[in-house]
């Protein structure tokens, strides 16, 4: 109750006070347009549930709060008189939370909504499903959109998680937004409100696991002391129907339980896994899982002893026993070959294993082959896996997408992998149908993304990463939802109403991810990152721990030409994919561009479909990037009326420093490939007024101790 009167408090306070960001899209501010708001108020006098529940009543409750905020008007919350009540028709002036009858398995988590002003049904087809309507309820009612609707909606992805790589310190792994937001040194004691946010935030987009720490695992996570913390979020998140998940460390049995090994074939092992599964569970009875990175960049794993992937998933999954939890086993491996091609490790270590996993186990698998590069081609191993359920893992952290001060949004990659073809089982076999499980019948279905909150008070650093939150929960839910539409509908929630404004917004947040690509990686270019710290440019890192660690083993630049030959040349990855795929991305001619140098090397004066040679191509790439960035800054400054003042200084500071790097990005790569193309910039272009030693001392700035 407290937390309501604080929160009616703040939103009483908003329009005096700035924004900082910290309600993300769920502001519930009043609403300025008068005729939209007065027709609400007079639409509306009371929300009634028509069951007594926990959820029922959090379901009401939040649509209460936004509807105060956002009209100013309180709507009582009733309890239905007759049980028998239900009927569009027989609620005057009510919102009716009601749920369905039809709870066949797979829906149990929809909804469907019938609402015509002044009479609103919000149907779960669980009590679940009870929340979700809510939200999208509330959803329409910020977006000032029609209130006379009907929808029905059933998420296309059983588990829509975010991956926490946080740590126990505090820290956060590829984090930008501040430290973690999981306090582990106060918890079980102190529970921070934040907690509850977060479970909203994530309830609001279809969000219903997490798993709480860092893939590189500490076994501190499976003590009994930290059991008891991880117990304590669990408890805050599951009103919002969020489950837990650990990452676990493959060696805790020796490092925790004092095994002499970690086999998982033997039987102490098997043993000791089993009894911390079930201490688990008499913490948190509905435990999600475990997600297991494993044998990956020195990770310990059952290769260790001998064994494979299977026999560590599957030993983990025997361990789960009747409990409902199941094992997501990362699939992110590279260490099979270091003088071969990263980019078909995984699908050769794991290709053999395909049908030897237990039912209980998913693999999960980047987006891309070699590691959440801006632009990568889909993942080869996904539509090759007909026997083991395939898990999408996308990256919503900046790692390499200019961390929280580049404005990127990034619903367009996401999309461009869910919609490409795999043709598994015929044309139409997209990823995102191998991961629903449409294509091979997976029983158990995925999206993961990395998680990019932190401790800043607008949650992701950057504001814009906020929509790369909301854009991810949405694609979890319906991945057929346009990266227009749901930015469109961030926009909305968080920014700014006034339709030209927003529609500013979205056209600038579509055009910020080509834009990034234009002065970073053009032309499918990939790898080319400072070193550990992968922020700026740094083409010319040749020694690394491993030759896959440096930037030159990717974009083979020489007095040859440019790119990775995996049409034969190099290595034969290209094959890994349908003969379909092979076709449209084997001849340099006919593809698409934008994964060119993923899979030839050309000639520097090779003449590409555009009409122009590679090196004039690629330079014009680069040069428009930072072009394209001063015009988001020239439209960011004529939106100062409409957006808050808080969050404009934010952005447009921001954009500033974007602007800067993008041209970092744009000389070091032409300084750099200048070498070996010994051509000159094309026509109009300006040659940087450093030199490329400039360009490389700036590098090692991040390397100063
Ligand atoms: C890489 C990150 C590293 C992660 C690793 C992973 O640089 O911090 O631990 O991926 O996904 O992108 O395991």
């Amino acid at each position: 109750m407290k937390r309501v009167l604080l929160f009616l408090f703040l939103i009483s306070c908003s329009s005096v006070f700035a924004d900082d960001g910290s309600r993300l899209w769920l502001k519930y501010d009043l609403i300025k347009d008068e005729v939209y708001r007065k027709s609400l108020v007079k639409s509306y006098n009371q929300i009634v549930i028509q069951f007594e529940s926990d959820k029922a009543k959090l379901a009401a409750k939040e649509i209460q709060i936004a509807f105060k905020g956002l009209t100013g008007k309180e709507l009582q919350i009733n309890l239905a008189s007759k049980p028998e009540l239900g009927g569009f028709n027989s609620i005057k002036k009510g919102i009716l939370l009601t749920i369905g009858t039809d709870k066949s398995e797979k829906e149990s988590e929809g909804f469907r909504i019938q609402s015509q002003k002044g009479s609103s049904l919000i149907i779960g087809k669980s009590e679940q499903g009870l929340i979700y309507g809510a939200f999208a309820f509330i959803r329409l009612i910020q977006m000032q959109g029609t209130l006379d609707f009907t929808i029905n909606e059933n998420p296309k992805i059983q588990v829509r998680m975010l991956n926490h790589w946080d740590n126990a310190n505090g820290t956060v792994e590829r984090g930008y937004a501040g430290s973690s937001i999981w306090k582990w040194f106060e918890l079980p004691y102190r529970i921070d409100p934040r907690y509850i946010d977060y479970a909203r935030a994530n309830a609001s987009i279809g969000i219903n696991a997490a798993s709480i720490n860092n893939v590189n695992a500490s076994s501190r996570f499976l003590t009994a002391e930290y059991l008891e913390k991880i117990k304590a979020v669990a408890d805050v998140l599951r009103p919002y129907g969020i489950k837990v998940f650990i990452s676990v460390n493959f060696r805790s049995p020796r490092t925790l339980g004092g095994l002499e090994t970690s086999d998982p074939l033997d039987p102490g092992v098997r043993k000791w896994w089993k009894d911390k599964t079930d201490e688990i569970h008499q913490y948190i009875p509905d435990f999600g899982g475990y997600l297991v990175k494993a044998n990956s960049e020195g990770e310990p794993g059952p290769q260790d002893y001998g064994r494979t992937h299977a026999d560590g998933a599957n030993m983990l999954a025997d361990a789960m026993g009747d409990h409902e939890g199941i094992v997501i086993w990362r699939a992110f491996v590279y260490d099979a070959d270091p003088d071969g091609d990263r980019f078909r490790e995984a699908y050769d270590q794991f290709k053999p294993l395909d049908g030897t996993f237990d039912k209980k186990v998913i693999v999960q698998v980047k987006n891309g082959p070699i590691d959440f590069m801006p632009r990568e081609p889909f993942h080869p191993m996904f539509g090759s896996f007909p026997e083991t359920p395939l898990a999408m893992e996308f990256q919503i952290t900046q790692e390499y997408l200019g961390h929280s001060t580049h404005l990127n949004y990034l619903a367009p990659m996401f999309k461009e992998c869910l919609d490409s073809d795999t043709y598994a089982e015929g044309k139409g076999s997209t990823v995102a149908k191998v991961i629903d499980g449409s294509v091979h019948g997976y029983p158990i279905t995925v999206m993961a993304g990395v998680a990019n909150t932190g401790s800043d008070a607008n949650w992701t650093g950057h504001p814009f990463g906020q929509a790369n939150w909301y854009a991810f929960g949405r694609l979890a839910w319906d991945h057929t939802l346009s990266s227009e539409k749901i930015a469109n509908e961030w926009v909305k929630q968080t920014l700014t109403n006034d339709s030209e404004a927003s529609q500013k917004i979205v056209g600038l947040m579509m055009n910020s991810l080509p834009a990034y690509i234009n002065y970073t990686y053009p032309l499918g270019l990939h790898h080319m990152m400072g070193e550990g710290h992968h922020y700026g440019p740094q083409p010319w890192l040749e020694k690394s721990g491993r030759p896959d660690w440096t930037s030159v083993y990717y974009h083979r630049a020489a007095k040859d030409g440019i790119g990775f030959d995996r049409n034969g040349g190099i290595s034969n990855s290209l094959k890994l994919y349908a003969p379909e795929v092979i076709d449209s991305w084997g001849n340099p001619d006919k593809m698409d561009l934008n994964y060119l140098f993923w899979f030839h090397h050309l000639s520097w004066d090779y003449k590409l479909s555009t009409g122009k040679t590679v090196w004039d191509e690629l330079m014009s790439r680069y040069y428009s990037g930072p072009e394209e960035v001063k015009e988001f800054q020239k439209t960011w400054d004529s939106l100062k009326s409409e957006i808050d003042i808080e969050t404009y200084e934010n952005v447009k500071g921001r954009l500033a420093i974007q602007y800067k790097e993008s041209l970092w990005w744009r000389d070091a790569c032409y300084l750099y490939f200048k070498q070996y193309s010994g051509m000159p910039l094309p026509n109009s272009l300006k040659e940087p007024e450093r030199t490329l030693q400039d360009v490389i001392e700036l590098e090692q700035i991040y390397h100063l101790r």
